[in-house]
């Protein structure tokens, strides 16, 4: 296999920790975690922007918002690896596919926005709902097929919601939620809210025809509609030079403006999606290309290392793992120990490990539940078009 052609930007190194920020203030020591004192630091890499001036790397954050950053993307790494062994031990059947090397996305998202935004992803979505507000429990209720499942168990790894904080899932067909998200987007313009909808879908999937219509009329209706391209650099064990005769995927909107992002840095996220919210409410769709990495296979058959090397994803997780670089802010502003940072992923580990307890304590779903929540024709609840006939119908 041509191994030469891979991008060499997967391994452009993180700035030194000296380079990596300015403190505005000087902190206190010990400081409380609720300390809201602003820290100025400076993103890994500019940003790239096309048919649109590009924002700061200057961006702005606290000792909270660092400490949590750590703390969400650790328990985020704790559970994809925990949810590994649960896998091979086969508690979880079916699809799994795990999300570590990823999870600054997920963390750099919500701190731009709130849970009246929505997110729409694919099947890679068990980190995205730990974003949205979503507990441990639901979590591995749902990987295991259990009750207490944020799907109640019915939906598993590829299809999780939590609709009260705007997290419409968790889809299966590659592709399929850029339309669903860009007709949030729609339903959020039309009942004139000041919410925006981000609608993510990888590399893969950013050669798919629907993503091109669905962008067209959301840039023809200006909707609040931030596509997301999550570019971890492979498809299903396909690497994206193969897949993608132009790999810039920010700028495949063609008329839509777009931005390149690293999205190893949680901060860098957080401003591009300050940025793109700004945007899409003003002036319509934007396309927010993450340059990102996932450690794990595509999914748990796939070994992840017939396609690349293991040089490559040992280079990422040492150069550019978005943990250790939110780690390395931590320290170099003394904001925590490296012991009280290690004694804190010991805690998550126990946190991860009594909520697969209660998971597994859940019981699967009743029998009567086969087919409740399924579209049956000439059953339940019936809707018509204006022409009369059957749109849908469904068991109450
Ligand atoms: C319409 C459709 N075609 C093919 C598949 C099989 N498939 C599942 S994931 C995947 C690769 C998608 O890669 P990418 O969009 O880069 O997302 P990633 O898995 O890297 O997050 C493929 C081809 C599918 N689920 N749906
Ligand atoms: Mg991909």
């Amino acid at each position: 296999m041509a191994l030469t052609h891979r991008s060499p930007n997967l391994l452009k190194p993180l700035a030194t920790a000296a380079s990596l920020s300015v403190i505005t203030q000087p902190l206190r020591r010990p400081f409380s975690t609720d300390d809201t004192t602003p820290i100025t630091v400076e993103t890994s890499v500019p940003f790239t922007g096309h048919k649109c001036d590009p924002p700061s790397r200057t961006v702005e954050t606290t000792p909270k918002e660092l400490m949590t950053f750590f703390r969400d993307m650790a328990t985020m790494r704790r559970m994809e690896i925990a949810a590994d062994s649960l896998y091979k031990a086969k508690l979880i059947r079916g699809f799994c596919h795990l999300y570590d090397g990823q999870e600054a996305v997920a963390v750099g998202m919500e701190a731009a926005i709130t849970k009246k935004d929505c997110i729409i992803t694919a099947y890679r979505d068990h980190c995205l709902y730990l974003g949205r507000g979503g507990t441990l429990v639901e979590a591995f209720s749902e990987l295991m097929g259990r009750q207490a499942g944020c799907s109640k168990g019915k939906g598993g790894s590829m299809h999780f919601y939590k609709k009260d904080s705007g997290f419409y899932g968790g889809h299966g067909i590659v592709g399929a939620q850029v339309p669903l998200g860009c007709g949030l987007a729609f339903a959020q313009k039309y009942s004139k809210e000041e919410h925006v909808t981000f609608a993510l879908y990888g590399d893969g999937a950013a050669n798919q025809g629907q993503l091109f219509e669905a962008l067209n009329m959301a840039a023809l209706w200006d909707l609040p509609a931030i596509l997301v391209c999550e570019n971890n650099h492979y498809g299903m064990g396909t690497a994206e030079w193969r897949a993608a005769k132009s790999p810039a995927y920010y700028k495949r909107g063609d008329y839509v403006p777009g931005l390149k992002v690293d999205g190893m840095d949680a901060l860098a996220v957080k401003q591009a999606c300050k940025f793109a919210k700004e945007h899409a409410l003003k002036n319509g769709p934007i396309i927010l290309e993450m340059d990102t990495y996932r450690y794990h296979g595509h999914s748990m058959s796939d070994p992840g290392s017939t396609y690349r090397t293991r040089d490559e994803i040992t280079g990422v997780r040492q150069e550019r793992d978005p943990i250790e670089r939110i780690r390395k802010l931590v320290l170099s502003h003394e904001l925590a120990t490296e012991k009280e940072l290690k004694d804190m992923e010991k805690e998550i580990r126990k946190e991860v490990d009594e909520a697969i307890a209660k998971a597994k304590e859940s019981p699967m779903p009743d029998p009567s539940e086969l087919f409740t929540n399924v579209y049956v024709k000439g059953f339940g609840v019936e809707a018509f078009g204006a022409d009369r006939k059957e749109v849908r119908a469904a068991l109450p």
